[in-house]
């Protein structure tokens, strides 16, 4: 879930910087570089022609996974789900909800994972449960159940909520249960009511949850909504933040009383040696969060809290050198030398192709939107799609909206539906998604010519180019291992930095202009480089890095070297 569909973020002025290069991490563990491929497995691929996506899918594409070069999947929930919030609403966190399969379909989706070297993170939801779980029947049953006080209740105010408390999905956050005469708090929809995290029972039952999956041999977690564990304790109103209203037609507010309170490190460090318990496991923290200094804060004081908390600010920023040189400065000066997790795509924001091409030169951007991703020293998330350039296929029409945030927010806020659409894996029908007469949300009508099957075949697909990039982080040192410096930093068009690893550099050159523009590098490594990879020529071309020319959104990797040597 995101707060924001436009994330309006204050930039952080860097401050003096004494070093950009921070030295590649010691005794690194599998997440430190991983690419972790989000799958969202109603949209992924559907086994049984029901026109819903489900886990014997997921299996039957692991080959194209494993083909692709990612590290692990990310899949988003399965669990049994009134599914009002599409499984982020869970109704019982050690099972599998039916449309997606079983707990025997999930354990042969792991073992065929492992087999071909790929790891599985499953997604946990901790902040809310589903109003169909057990827990949260009898909390309401009663305010003298031994559940009574696992969720947010509170008397309110004269029959009135107690607060101005807003849901992050509109409208009052707060929801009046006649048993006990009480409301309570849910910080997303009415079915999905906040857990109260100060209770030490429903710590200690959540923990049992993961470690129910990590026995199995998941590879950790994506934690979702992490922020939002809790709430202030004296329940005060909410400050406006500024004029005007929300897509609700609210006012909007400052989340200060209900967002990244202090005390969610709490639950960050106990969530890590739960973690602990079981070696490899990782932590991705879902973290919405205002700039890099709050981000730098979840890995934890003594790195002992998420391994890799979602960087937020650098895939929603605009499309321009000085704007992604900031973001990659801010995560190389400002996480205190941890390993940043970029992404630009996800289940819950506009596809990046739909949000950075300007209709004219689409496969250039998606090109050099793969290289930004992927060439810095990251550690990164791919959303499934993402490499073939799916775009947005957004609902024409209210009647036809799935996901609730756009039935709320209509028209404003069209809902999740456009970047949620099937998997395209080839021309045939639903784009090879399903047998089904119709599917759950129909494949976005550009299949016929953008799908895994044609990119397969075209040696200068947008597949095949995020295949070398995923290849090159394995097997170039520097990319792999190596520092990272900016250079040409005052450049205004062309953003360019250099990754180091053993005294051999790649230089990174993007032109994120729609003009050719021609640089000039004045690097100690050399006066030449020999292209490793390019959105627009063939590798193994030697350059002069004196005049490097880069066509429109050109994207250019290349191994630096002097021959003068
Ligand atoms: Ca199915
Ligand atoms: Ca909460």
């Amino acid at each position: 879930m995101r707060p924001t569909r436009l994330l309006n973020l204050a930039l952080i002025l860097c401050a003096i910087c004494s070093h950009f290069a921070v030295a590649a991490e010691s005794g690194a563990e599998w997440w430190q570089k991983a690419v972790v491929y989000e799958v969202y497995p109603r949209s992924f691929a559907d086994s049984n022609g029901d026109g819903i996506g489900d886990l014997n899918g997921i299996t039957s594409h692991l080959d194209y996974l494993k083909d692709l070069g990612v590290d692990a999947i990310w899949i988003t929930p399965f669990y049994p789900s009134p599914q009002v919030d599409f499984g982020y609403d869970i109704s019982n966190y050690h099972a599998i909800d039916p449309q997606y399969g079983t707990l025997a379909d999930f354990d042969r989706l792991l073992e065929e994972a492992k087999k071909r070297g790929i790891r599985i993170v499953l997604d946990m939801v901790l902040n809310h449960t589903s109003d169909q779980h057990p827990w949260f029947l009898e909390s309401k049953s009663s305010r003298s159940n031994p559940k009574a006080d696992w969720y947010m209740w509170h008397d309110g105010k004269d029959h009135q909520p107690p607060n101005n408390w807003q849901s992050i999905f509109g409208h009052s956050a707060w929801q009046l249960v006649p048993e006990r005469g009480q409301f309570y708090y849910h910080a997303f929809y009415k079915e999905q009511p906040d857990l109260d995290w100060r209770n030490r029972e429903v710590r200690n039952a959540m923990y049992d949850e993961l470690r129910f999956w990590m026995k199995k041999g998941v590879a950790g977690f994506r934690l979702d909504a992490v922020t939002s564990l809790f709430e202030d304790p004296q329940f005060r109103d909410e400050p406006i933040a500024r004029p005007g209203k929300n897509a609700f037609g609210e006012p909007i507010l400052n989340r200060q009383y209900t967002d990244n309170l202090p005390e969610c490190h709490d639950v960050f460090r106990e969530l890590r040696q739960v973690t602990n318990e079981f070696p490899g496991g990782v932590l991705i923290g879902e973290t919405y969060l205002p700039n890099v200094a709050e981000l730098e804060k979840m890995y934890g004081a003594h790195d002992d809290e998420l391994h890799l908390p979602m960087d937020t600010q650098f895939g929603f920023t605009k499309l321009s050198a000085d704007a992604f040189r900031q973001k990659l400065r801010e995560a190389e000066t400002g996480l205190n030398g941890h390993m940043p997790l970029f992404f630009f795509d996800n289940h819950d924001n506009p596809r990046s192709s739909s949000r950075y091409g300007d209709g004219t030169h689409n496969p250039a951007i998606a090109k050099l939107l793969a290289t930004l991703l992927l060439t810095p020293r990251c550690a990164a998330l791919l959303y499934y799609g993402q490499e073939i350039g799916m775009e947005n296929n957004d609902p024409k029409r209210k009647e036809d909206v799935q996901d609730p945030v756009g039935r709320i927010g209509w028209p404003k806020d069209k809902g999740r539906d456009g970047e949620r659409t099937p998997m395209q894996w080839d021309s045939s029908a639903n784009a090879g998604f399903s047998t089904a007469k119709t599917t759950w949300l129909p494949a976005a009508p550009n299949y016929k010519e953008r799908n895994v099957a044609a990119e397969t075949t075209d040696p200068d697909s947008l597949l095949n180019y995020y295949k070398a990039l995923l290849r090159l982080r394995k097997t170039n040192a520097a990319l792999r291992d190596g520092d990272f410096a900016l250079v040409n930093e005052s450049d205004k068009n062309v953003l360019a930095f250099v990754r180091t690893a053993g005294g051999k550099s790649v230089l990174v050159a993007l032109n994120l202009t729609s003009k050719p523009q021609t640089v000039s590098f004045d690097l100690p490594a050399g006066h030449q480089a020999i292209t490793v990879l390019s959105s627009f020529s063939k590798a193994g071309q030697s350059n002069n890095l004196k005049d490097l020319a880069l066509p429109p959104f050109g994207a250019f990797v290349g191994q630096v070297s002097d021959l003068s040597r």
